[in-house]
């Protein structure tokens, strides 16, 4: 018997398991945990990614002075930073959102016009998602082009921190790379050619270790004219720990998927590792081949005509 996982685009209707252990309700930590009034916003824009069905349009927010204030901060902030430590690709991204996107540091950018415009320039989508998503049924997503996506914002008390994703870090830090066709192409290698198709959770883990995501998508480095750049979108790129990756503190080490899969990794504060890769064509290039020696009960093919999976 195999563990379900989804065939066809509408079937992530049924992808929403959320990890709780962050978020405003349960996390003592959480910047917006003695805020009822956050909490209670937080829970109504939640709402709408709990109603939403594969195909609808995306619910506009009307957000509020207070919310694009917070925004405001992140995102001049992350602009003066872009500059000298992301990678081109993110830089040329970035500025179309700018141009097409209603990204600017007034305006929260709304994730219907973001998906359209990502749908026309790689085939990705945006879903609304209600908070942080599970390893799975995130990574499911990325099998079909579909990106899910947080669309209430950080707590105005910690605008350069968020310990969950919010809509600062999909907008600024994850979106602009997807609009890159190279990266889009390396995020649904990761999900389609490594993970689907497991026989249940635990060999899930053991064959794709979210560790290819986390230090790749989430904080990798590659280099550009000999100089290191981010492409992921937890550093530099969002508002975790900007600059601390591109410092001498942590260790960086040449990006190689069979050791980047066995590397713990920190969800609370700096990572102590990051990899570097020559390129994202690189990076891809070894995930294939990694995925290519994984043994798995059958194989898999993505019909990008019918956005489904069909087993080999
Ligand atoms: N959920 C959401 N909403 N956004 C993310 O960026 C995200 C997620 N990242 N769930 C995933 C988990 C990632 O950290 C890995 C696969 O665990
Ligand atoms: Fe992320």
């Amino acid at each position: 018997k195999f563990y379900w996982f989804p065939r066809k685009i509408s079937e992530l209707d049924k992808c929403h398991h959320l990890v709780t252990k962050f978020d405003p309700d349960l996390d003592l930590d959480h910047p917006g945990f003695s805020d009822q009034a956050y909490r209670q916003r937080r829970k109504m824009i939640a709402e709408i990614a709990f109603h939403y069905k594969h195909g609808e349009p995306i619910p506009r927010v009307e957000y509020r002075a207070d919310e694009i204030a917070t925004w405001r901060e992140v995102y001049t902030t992350l602009k003066s930073l872009y500059p000298t430590h992301a990678c081109k690709e993110h830089l040329e991204a970035f500025h179309l959102l700018e141009r097409f996107c209603g990204y600017s540091e007034n305006n929260i950018p709304q994730l219907e016009d973001v998906s359209r415009f990502l749908k026309e320039r790689t085939g990705f989508q945006l879903r609304p998602v209600a908070g942080l998503l599970s390893a799975r049924d995130f990574l499911s997503s990325l099998a079909f082009r579909v990106f899910q996506c947080t669309q209430y914002i950080r707590h105005a008390s910690s605008p350069m921190h968020s310990p969950e994703p919010d809509c600062c870090h999909e907008l600024l830090g994850h979106v602009p790379m997807l609009a890159d066709r190279t990266f889009a192409q390396f995020s649904q290698v990761i999900r389609a050619g490594c993970s689907l198709g497991r026989r249940n959770d635990s060999l899930l883990l053991f064959l794709f270790p979210s560790q290819l995501y986390w230090f790749t998508v989430e904080f990798g480095l590659c280099k550009q004219n000999g100089i290191i750049k981010a492409y992921g979108a937890g550093i530099g790129l969002c508002s975790w720990f900007p600059q601390h990756s591109l410092s001498d503190e942590p260790e960086v080490r040449d990006f190689d998927p069979d050791a980047a899969a066995v590397q713990p990794y920190q969800d609370q504060n700096y990572q102590p590792v990051y990899f570097v890769s020559e390129s994202f064509n690189d990076a891809k290039d070894k995930l294939r081949s990694y995925a290519a020696r994984i043994k798995r009960p059958f194989s898999v093919k993505y019909d990008p005509y019918t956005h489904s999976i069909e087993l080999l």
